[in-house]
């Protein structure tokens, strides 16, 4: 197991914004900054009906932006919204190892959020960091799908 994060974070994978409503901020988007949707998907465990952006001039979709929407008057998105409007809620790095990355940053006394990972967008398995151990940064872990 790695002891430290030293090759294990590859990308910025995404920088996620709560919103409301999650087709007007689809269209605001579109309209104003030219990001088109990749991908839509509602994960009833987080409690979030999401989409992913990218800029058209990046065609892998290197990193992307998350418009999270709440499903749920109980989940953190729509704590965070009653909290703080909406807003930059998660920073997202891209991991090859989420399990090696989260034993990293335990090993340094961050506080992970998950004792294991969990199911994050497109199957991919993910964790976070506690934003009060990560400079008030939500922090997300994302291992992208095989
Ligand atoms: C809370 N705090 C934040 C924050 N949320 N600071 C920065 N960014 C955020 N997003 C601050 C609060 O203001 C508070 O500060 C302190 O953290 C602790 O707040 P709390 O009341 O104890 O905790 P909660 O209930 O607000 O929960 C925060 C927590 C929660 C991060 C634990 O949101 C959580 O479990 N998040 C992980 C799951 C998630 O975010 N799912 C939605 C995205 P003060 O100073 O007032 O003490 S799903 C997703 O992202 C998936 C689909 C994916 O990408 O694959």
């Amino acid at each position: 197991m790695h002891s430290e994060l030293s090759g294990l974070v590859t990308a910025i994978d995404h920088v996620g914004i709560a919103v409301a409503d999650l087709d007007a901020a689809i269209e605001f988007q579109r309209s104003t900054f030219g990001l088109e949707v990749t991908h839509s998907e509602i994960n009833e465990e987080q409690g979030v009906h999401e989409a992913m952006l990218r800029a058209p001039g990046d065609a892998a979709g290197a990193t992307q932006i998350q418009l999270l929407a709440p499903l749920r008057p109980d989940s953190a998105i729509a704590k965070f919204l009653e909290r703080n409007n909406p807003g930059l809620q998660q920073l997202a790095f891209r991991v090859t190892d989420v399990e090696a990355a989260s034993a990293a940053l335990r090993a340094k006394g961050l506080r992970l959020l998950y004792d294991s990972p969990r199911r994050g967008t497109a199957d991919s398995r993910i964790n976070f960091v506690h934003p009060k151990d990560a400079g008030g940064v939500l922090v997300e872990l994302v291992e992208p799908a095989a």
